[in-house]
Order: C-alpha cells, then sequence, then structure tokens
C-alpha cells in the first residue's frame, strides 16, 4: 500500500499509513487484480447489442457500487472529523491511575467527530440543534471514548426513554416532516409531557444550539463518570472541553439562511482551518468531587439534567487537545468510526447514573447494523494502537488471520493464554461499589426536581441571551399546529419564568400563564456566552471593494490580515479589481458566490468608481450584517455607502481613514463579535 505521509504523524497516523491506497498513477485492475482494459462500454453482443453476463468488470464495478451505503447513524447521522492529539498540563495521578493522565506533556493521538443529532446525514449543519463532541483517545491501554455533547445536560434521565425521544423530535412519521427540526408538534409534545427535559430546553432554545463553528463550542461529557487512582480511591468526575477562542454562536436568522448559502458551512470551517494550520484547540477540565462528597449538593449528581455549576465545583484544567490534520477519506474514517462511553482504560470506570447505564448497551448495538458485523473494531479508524488478543474469532468481514489451534479459556495447549491480566498488570478491574436494593422499575425522588436548574440557566443569562431563548420558544412553537401543545408547553415553561412564559404566549397566540416563575435567584456566570474569550483570531471579514478603491485599503487589508483575522476580497466580478492607482487586487468573490451570513464581520472600501449595481449590492449586504449585530467597518469611499444606509455612528460601526486607528477600532470590534445593542433598523 502506498501514499504519502502527511504532516503533523502520530502514533494512529502511522497505523493509518499501512491501509492507505493512491490510485494516481497506477494502471486499473479488477479487484482481483486483473488489468483492465477498457472501462468506457461494457461487454455486448454486437455493438447495438445486449450486455453480456460474462462481463465481469461490468458486474464487478455496478454491485460494488449497489453496495457503497450503508445505514446512517440513527442519530448524529450528520457529522464530520478530523485527528489531532493531546497534550496533558498536569499529572491526574492523585485521582486516576489512566496512563495518558500521568505524565504532564505526554502527548495521545485523538480522533474527535462533531455532529448535529436530529438531521439525516445530507441534512444542514445549522440546524437549532444539540452538537455531539465525541473524542477517541488512543491510548497504550486501548481506546478511551469520551462520548460528548456541547451541551452538558441531556433531556432524559433514563436510557429507556430515548427511542421515545427520538421518535417525537425526528420528522413526524406520517409526512417525514420537518428534516433537522425540533420545531413540529411531537417534539414539543414529548417535552411538556415529560417534564425533565425542562432545563436541556433552555439551553437548546439559548445560542449554544446554534455555534458559530465546532472551533468555538464547548465540550461536556455529560454522564457522571469515576476516577479510581493507584490506591484504588475513586472520585466522581465530569468532563469538559473549553475551545480556545471562547463559545460563539450565530443568530436564528443567520443560521437559517446559511442553511441555505452553504449547508457545509461547519465542516468547510472546521477543515478550512485545519488546512491554514489554525488549528482548533480545546483545553479538557474535569470536576471532581470526593465519594463522601456524593449527597452535599442540593441536586442529585447522578442526574444527568443537572450541571454541577462551576463556581460551585471549579473545572480543574489539565490538558490541551489540537486538531491538527484532516482525515483522507470521509467514509472510510468519519462515517466508519465507532464510538461507545462503554470504551474506558484502568482509572476511568461509570456511575449509576440511569442515562450512562443504558448507553453502556445501546452504542455497540447499534454499530453491528451500522458496521454490519461484530468485527468493526478491525477497521483502520477503529484499531487501538496497541496489541490486543483474545478468543473471539471469525464474523462477516473478518480480516485478522489468527493463527493457532486454540481459541478458548481456560486452555493447556497454548499454556492458557491469551491469559487475563492481573490489576498490577494494567487488567481492567471494575471498581467494587457496594451495590444493594430491591428490583423495581422506578426514578429516585432527588431527581425530581425538573426546574430549580432551568431557573438558574434562565438567570444566568444577559438579557440579549434572554431574548434569543424568548424569539427561540416562539419560533418553535409557533411552527406546532397544535394550540394544545403550545400552551402546554407555555404553561410548563411558567415554572422557569414567568416573563419568558408571557411573551411566548404572546406570540404564539395561547393563553399566558398567570402565576408561576422562581423566587431563586443564583446564576452561574459561566453559563452566559457574554462571559466568553472574545477574539478576533481567525474571524472572517468580507471587504468590499470597488474599482478605483484607495490606495491605502491594500495596506488596511495587509494590517487585518496581521492581527490575525481573514479578509475575503468581494466585489463585482471575479479577478483583478484596480485601485485609483493602477495597482490591482484579486476578488475572491461576487456578491453571488458570497453573501453576509458567511463572514463575521463586513469591510466596506468601495472605490471613486463604484457603479450603481455595487452600491445596491453592497448596500443589502451591510445591511444584512447590521441586522445581525455584526461589526461594520469603512474607510474612504466606503463611508458613504454607511451614511447613504443610515449605519453610520451606530454600535459596532467603525469608520475612519486614519489606517493605524482604524485597524485597532475594527479588529475590537471583530474581538466583540455581535452589538445587541445596536438598533435594528
Ligand atoms: Fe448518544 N448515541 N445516546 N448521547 N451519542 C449515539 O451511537 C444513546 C447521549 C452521542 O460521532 C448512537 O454510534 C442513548 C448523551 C454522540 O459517531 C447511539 C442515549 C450524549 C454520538 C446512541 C444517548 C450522547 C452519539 C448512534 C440515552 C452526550 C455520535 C450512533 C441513554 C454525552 C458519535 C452511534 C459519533 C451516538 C445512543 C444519549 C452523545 C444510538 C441510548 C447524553 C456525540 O448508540
Amino acid at each position: 500500500m502506498s501514499g504519502t505521509f502527511k504532516r503533523n504523524s502520530n502514533k494512529k497516523d502511522e497505523q493509518l499509513q499501512k491501509f492507505r491506497s493512491n490510485d494516481r498513477d497506477k494502471k486499473m485492475t479488477t479487484n482481483q487484480g486483473l488489468p483492465v482494459s477498457e472501462d468506457e462500454f461494457s461487454l455486448k453482443a454486437g455493438e447495438r447489442g445486449p450486455t453480456l453476463m460474462e462481463d465481469f468488470h461490468f458486474r464487478e464495478k455496478m454491485t460494488h457500487f449497489d453496495h457503497e451505503r450503508i445505514p446512517e447513524r440513527v442519530v448524529h447521522a450528520r457529522g464530520y472529523a478530523a485527528h489531532g492529539e493531546f497534550e496533558l498540563y498536569e499529572s491526574m495521578k492523585d485521582y486516576t491511575k489512566a496512563k495518558f493522565l500521568q505524565k504532564p506533556g505526554s502527548k495521545t493521538p485523538v480522533f474527535v467527530r462533531f455532529s448535529t443529532v436530529v438531521g439525516s446525514r445530507g441534512s444542514g449543519e445549522l440546524a437549532r440543534d444539540v452538537r455531539g463532541f465525541a473524542t477517541k483517545f488512543y491510548t497504550e491501554e486501548g481506546n478511551y471514548d469520551l462520548v460528548g455533547n456541547n451541551i452538558p445536560v441531556f433531556f432524559i434521565q433514563d436510557a429507556i426513554k430515548f427511542p421515545d425521544l427520538i421518535h417525537a423530535v425526528k420528522p413526524e412519521p406520517h409526512n417525514e416532516i420537518p428534516q433537522a427540526a425540533t420545531a413540529h408538534d411531537t417534539f414539543w409534545d414529548f417535552v411538556a409531557n415529560n417534564q425533565e427535559s425542562a432545563h436541556m430546553i433552555m439551553w437548546a432554545m439559548s445560542d449554544r444550539a446554534i455555534p458559530r463553528s465546532f472551533r468555538m463550542m464547548e465540550g461536556f461529557g455529560v454522564n457522571t463518570f469515576r476516577f479510581i487512582n493507584e490506591e484504588g480511591k475513586a472520585f466522581f468526575v465530569k468532563f469538559h472541553w473549553k475551545p480556545l477562542l471562547g463559545v460563539h454562536s450565530v443568530v436564528w436568522d443567520e443560521a437559517q439562511k446559511l442553511n441555505g448559502k452553504n449547508p457545509d458551512f461547519h465542516r468547510q470551517d472546521l477543515y478550512e482551518s485545519i488546512e491554514k494550520g489554525d488549528y482548533p484547540e480545546f483545553e479538557l477540565g474535569v470536576q471532581i468531587i470526593n465519594e463522601e462528597d456524593e449527597f452535599m449538593f442540593d441536586f442529585d449528581i447522578l442526574d444527568p439534567t443537572k450541571i454541577w455549576p462551576e463556581e460551585d465545583v471549579p473545572v480543574k484544567i489539565i490538558g490541551k487537545m489540537t486538531l491538527n490534520r484532516n482525515v483522507d477519506n470521509v467514509f472510510a474514517e468519519t462515517e466508519q468510526v465507532a464510538f461507545h462511553p462503554g470504551n474506558v482504560v484502568p482509572g476511568i470506570d461509570f456511575t449509576n447514573d440511569p442515562l450512562l447505564q443504558g448507553r453502556l448497551f445501546s452504542y455497540t448495538d447499534t454499530q453491528l447494523i451500522r458496521l454490519g458485523g461484530p468485527n468493526f473494531h478491525e477497521l483502520p479508524i477503529n484499531r487501538p494502537v496497541c496489541p490486543f488478543h483474545n478468543n473471539q474469532r471469525d464474523g462477516y468481514g473478518r480480516q485478522t488471520i489468527n493463527v493457532g489451534q486454540v481459541s478458548y479459556h481456560n486452555n493447556s495447549l497454548a499454556k492458557n493464554t491469551p491469559s487475563p491480566a492481573s490489576e498490577e498488570d494494567g487488567g481492567y478491574v471494575h471498581y467494587q461499589e457496594k451495590v444493594d436494593g430491591r428490583k423495581i422499575r422506578a426514578r429516585s425522588d432527588s431527581f425530581k426536581d425538573h426546574f430549580s436548574q432551568a431557573v438558574l440557566f434562565w438567570n444566568s443569562m444577559s438579557n440579549a441571551e434572554k431574548e434569543h431563548i424568548k424569539n427561540a420558544f416562539s419560533f418553535e412553537l409557533g411552527m406546532c399546529k397544535e394550540k394544545t401543545v403550545r400552551q402546554q408547553v407555555v404553561d410548563m415553561f411558567a415554572n422557569v419564568s414567568l416573563e419568558l412564559a408571557q411573551a411566548v404566549a404572546k406570540n404564539v397566540g395561547v393563553v399566558p400563564p398567570e402565576t408561576g416563575g422562581s423566587s431563586m435567584t443564583k446564576a452561574s456566570p459561566a453559563l452566559s456566552q457574554e462571559n466568553t474569550v472574545k477574539k478576533p483570531d481567525t474571524r472572517k471579514i468580507a471587504v468590499l471593494i470597488s474599482e478605483g478603491f484607495d490606495q491605502r485599503a491594500g495596506e488596511i487589508i495587509g494590517e487585518l490580515k496581521k492581527k490575525g483575522t481573514q479578509p475575503v476580497i468581494i466585489s463585482e466580478e471575479q479577478g483583478l479589481v484596480d485601485e485609483e492607482n493602477g495597482m490591482a487586487i484579486e476578488a475572491d468573490h461576487t456578491f453571488l458566490t458570497a453573501d453576509s451570513v458567511l463572514f463575521d464581520a463586513v469591510y466596506v472600501v468601495g472605490g471613486a468608481k463604484m457603479s450603481e449595481k455595487f452600491q445596491q449590492d453592497a448596500s443589502y449586504f451591510v445591511k444584512e450584517a447590521y441586522s445581525h449585530y455584526k461589526p461594520i467597518g469603512a474607510t474612504h469611499q466606503g463611508k458613504h455607502l454607511l451614511d447613504m444606509n443610515k449605519l453610520t455612528g451606530n454600535a459596532g460601526v467603525v469608520t475612519g481613514d486614519d489606517a493605524g486607528n482604524f485597524v485597532e477600532k475594527f479588529v475590537e470590534a471583530v474581538a466583540e463579535h455581535r452589538f445587541w445593542e445596536r438598533k435594528i433598523l
């Protein structure tokens, strides 16, 4: 097998190299290795006659094609992935004996797949939805999978309800409408009649559900896991990924338009960032609770509809993941990767979180149908980087050729090998938690408070974020045909905030609740995106430029690049645009192939010879960006365009001709990302 080594290689990459095949400059053969002499015409009885059965090349080619598709994931079907590495900052040996968490500076290869949950494999990526954030660590002790989401809680408390939740949220079965959307009756009927979903719904209606980029989302393990150290002491742990670029979102109108303008917006953003060397980075954090403190909180720490507020249980940052290599083949890697929260290493164990317990069954089960048999661990992307030996044999698509006579334990013929390892030798020993109870189908009383943390979330939002939540509810319920469903949901969320419920009721035409709300005032600042990291880095700036532009604009564009932003030149036509003194700049896009929703900010340069058409298109562009609260800058003739559209002087609108001053102010605005205080015209 051949192929070139890619940059940022690691142990997993070296392993994958053995499976890569490059067809370039090769002669064509059948899958049997037989050289093919003709690939245009099937074998026929006469030039105008029927195709012959004996045409093995045609049969093989067509049969393989006919079988190219596999079932998409039942949830998280649309996803995109990248390779990278995880580097440990500080040893976690006081808490866990997991080898990859011992030595500061040690690096572990990772593969991460981001996804939406609801839509099918071809759906738009800007759906209002939870994002999957699944990481496979290829450790020396086997694969460890941290299969998380970008929202830290879940809709339900017990895995047995997962099929119901997903049936309710997927397109309705009688007409398969709507695609990749929660805005329909069955979903909201589920919510109102399964009120444990309240907290998660608050997150799903917030800006978190429409991220700007996979690179700008947090990740959460959601379920409570256990760390166990060398001495056998156990701790409860929750996992967090924190993006170094901060947590950022788009606005809903923008999201909907993006799904049309570029349904691949998120994957393209990830792919291009990695190709450019702007590697996405996430720090790994852990929240740790001592075993003896299990019952110290006013919520059950095993309840997956609850967070551990960061202000109460701090997030300890322990390492950083850098995604630095795109896949070679999306099907082979991204589609065939199989994650499982049950893939753990010694030092990491499960808890009785009832959602986690059910997940431990579901993931292998679903891989069996999706990947067609029990040998999916042999697929290159799923193989651990350490050796694996056991007595499992055969099955569809088996690749390993197990040699020898023995495939059972105990045996004498192979000296009783492969033999289980003792705990000291790295054998996985389950934590010996004492469990004592009657068999019972019930939910613990400690899981029954569904609203306190929904209130905490609401209390923690900025005014702009609260407005977005009201609007999101109003959109979603507004799309429900059944008034009774709308009413039930509004009544339910009166338990969270009367202000919220009344505003939504008014918008969706149902009776506003008169009582409700909560007297709780506690807030968690870490929940608001207003308090996130704000940087100009990798922000895309649309530069609107026309014939006869001021030569100083070229310098400004150069300065903007130096500050880490990414200017993209847009003009009436692709190709060279002349500046006033005869120099020229190359336009990357026209108003036809670019749109304001594809950018984070706009810089209007204009030009001495702006045509009427340019002015019209640029006005539309800039006004749309303005209505999405984005930073807008203008110099030289561009300022007239802003004046014409009455945008000058508003929040986040920066104008000037002094290059240094302008760049500084504009880049500051770009880092701010959005100006919510802006009055929309
Ligand atoms: Fe999943 N989930 N899930 N889930 N999940 C799947 O496994 C399931 C849950 C998550 O990029 C499936 O391989 C049950 C929580 C991600 O390949 C399936 C329950 C969280 C991905 C499954 C949950 C997740 C999946 C479908 C409730 C955040 C995509 C395809 C008990 C912590 C992984 C597959 C990828 C995928 C079951 C709830 C995250 C059906 C039964 C909570 C990121 O096995």
